[in-house]
């Protein structure tokens, strides 16, 4: 009786533990989630999407991960006075309680580097967002063609 009694406590205590390490992250939703077909898997891919917290608590994002790219990573486009663009890892995202950030072209997004096979377009790929707290979301994301400029093209 008394062995029973003790394991059902362990056993809560454990089934407790994923809700307190990932509070925050599990109110993330993506929305939107697209990217294009590759030309070959020589040049990096990218996929955007919009990240929405719906709790009450700030989220941070820290890292990508996909079975499609040894090295995903967010970036951010940055376009100087005389019209030339640049990019740069975009580092730790914070997304405020009850907002959301996007990844959408001209602006962040998520850099496929070092594709492991080519982007064909109408097939799908898991992208696995890591958070602060230690949460994790994966979302399916859907090539679209190589001009595509959004997910109603
Ligand atoms: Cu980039």
């Amino acid at each position: 009786m008394k062995y029973a009694f003790i394991t059902a406590i362990a056993f809560s205590a454990l089934i407790g533990l994923p809700t307190a390490s990932t509070a925050g992250s599990q109110d993330v939703v993506v929305e939107g989630a697209w990217s294009r077909a590759s030309i070959g898997t020589k040049r990096p891919g990218v996929a955007y999407l919009t990240l929405r917290n719906t709790g009450s608590d700030p989220v941070s994002l820290v890292g990508l991960e996909t079975p499609l790219a040894m090295m995903p990573e967010i970036h951010e486009t940055k376009t100087d006075a005389n019209g030339v663009s640049s990019m740069a890892p975009a580092g730790e995202i914070t997304i405020p309680a009850g907002e959301s950030v996007s990844l959408e072209p001209g602006g962040k997004h998520a850099m496929l580097m070092k594709l492991q096979r080519k982007m064909v377009e109408g097939e799908n790929f898991s992208l696995t967002f890591n958070f602060a707290d230690g949460g994790q979301l994966t979302v399916n994301v859907p090539i679209l063609g190589v001009a595509a400029r959004g997910p109603q093209d």
